[in-house]
């Protein structure tokens, strides 16, 4: 495997019949509301995959998940192959008042789309089968808060264990270079003290660059997003403008957006596939596959009435069956022995 996957590089390395069969990824955000998913969703890949709600100037609240896909080009390869990308925005935490289980229906769409897959995997459908699952989920941590809230925490317990979670540190721009650094050790602390295990890669230290390197080492990613272009020095430049200056989205001195562009759609593209395929789906599939066990034991238990799993369940209430039964023959008799019992009232 080579160190630098992805797709950038993908068709050069993409064998045949997975060309043909197109090379897919899809990208999740998640967070609170406000913190700006829409608008680097709309940083990261330009109109082209922008939401709904990214897609104008004016970006709306998401309410609801929202699923884009779009064909992308490779940056300057004639060549190259396409890429399907699929962008799924989430609709923010915190806009209700009661906010717990706010990611069930996050879980529930990753869910979803294994389940998509496994149907598939095992049916008919497996020379043609797509690849939807969810590669990677960008969790957005609020940068005034200077720590995880508790609902960051349960969330990220919640999806850690069923998708790559690379959390950011959302607006940036809000924070001076020492309190970034700050806040980058403590979420850092926190994540590791409250078991969270975030996406690591896979990528085997013989396959290690200074540029993997430097992008493990920026996460949490400080990012910056804008919908605005700016004049600098002649030159179109996506930022924010303020009083005192221009804070450039793809600036490495003004935030890691850049990092992280590099890291989805070029050095751990890859990587985040294969982490999909190996440890969340692998997780997922062996869960399925002792539910389905476990289901044929129950069914053979009840067919047979009785036997292996579910068994003495079943000897049970067919006791209980039997006992009820024996106390109403026992009434009904002692109503005839009394002599009028003609019509008997059972019990
Ligand atoms: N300061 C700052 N504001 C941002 C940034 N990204 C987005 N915003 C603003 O935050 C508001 C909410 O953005 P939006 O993308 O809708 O957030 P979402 O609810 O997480 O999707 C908008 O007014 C954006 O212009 C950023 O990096 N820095
Ligand atoms: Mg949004």
């Amino acid at each position: 495997m080579s160190r630098h996957l992805g797709f950038h590089n993908l068709p050069y390395m993409a064998h045949r019949k997975s060309m043909k069969k197109g090379f897919r990824f899809t990208l999740m955000v998640v967070g609170e509301s406000g913190l700006g998913k829409s608008t680097l969703i709309q940083s990261l890949f330009g109109n082209s995959i922008a939401t709904s709600s990214a897609a104008s100037h004016s970006i709306q609240p998401t309410t609801t998940i929202e699923t884009v896909t779009a064909d992308i080009e490779p940056f300057d390869d004639p060549r190259g192959v396409k890429m399907k990308l699929t962008v799924v925005d989430t609709p923010g935490f915190g806009e209700s008042i009661d906010s717990s289980n706010c990611w069930q229906p996050i879980v529930d769409f990753i869910n979803q789309k294994y389940d998509q897959y496994y149907e598939d995997e095992s049916g008919f459908n497996r020379p043609n089968i797509e690849d939807n699952r969810v590669h990677c989920c960008l969790y957005f941590i609020n940068p005034s808060c200077h720590q995880l809230k508790p609902l960051d925490i349960k969330c990220m317990q919640e999806l850690h264990k069923l998708v790559n979670v690379v959390p950011v540190i959302a607006k940036a721009d809000t924070l001076t270079d020492i309190e970034k650094k700050k806040l980058k050790t403590r979420l850092l602390n926190e994540i590791n003290e409250n078991g969270i295990q975030i996406y690591t890669g896979q990528i085997e230290e013989e396959e290690d660059s200074p540029e993997i390197f430097e992008i493990m080492n920026a996460i949490p990613m400080a990012v910056v997003g804008s919908t605005e272009y700016h004049r600098l020095a002649g030159e179109k430049v996506r930022g924010r403008s303020y009083p005192w200056g221009l804070v450039q989205v793809e600036n490495k001195d003004h935030c890691d957006f850049l990092l992280l562009k590099s890291m989805l759609i070029n050095t751990h593209m890859q990587d985040l596939k294969d982490c999909t395929q190996d440890i969340h789906y692998e997780n997922f599939r062996k869960k399925k596959l002792k539910q389905e066990h476990s289901d044929l034991q129950q069914f053979i238990g009840v067919t047979s009435g009785g036997g292996a799993g579910g068994g003495d369940a079943m000897l049970l209430a067919k006791e209980r069956e039997i006992e009820e039964m024996k106390r109403q023959m026992a009434m009904l008799q002692a109503q005839l022995q009394r002599g009028g019992a003609g019509n008997p009232r059972v019990m």
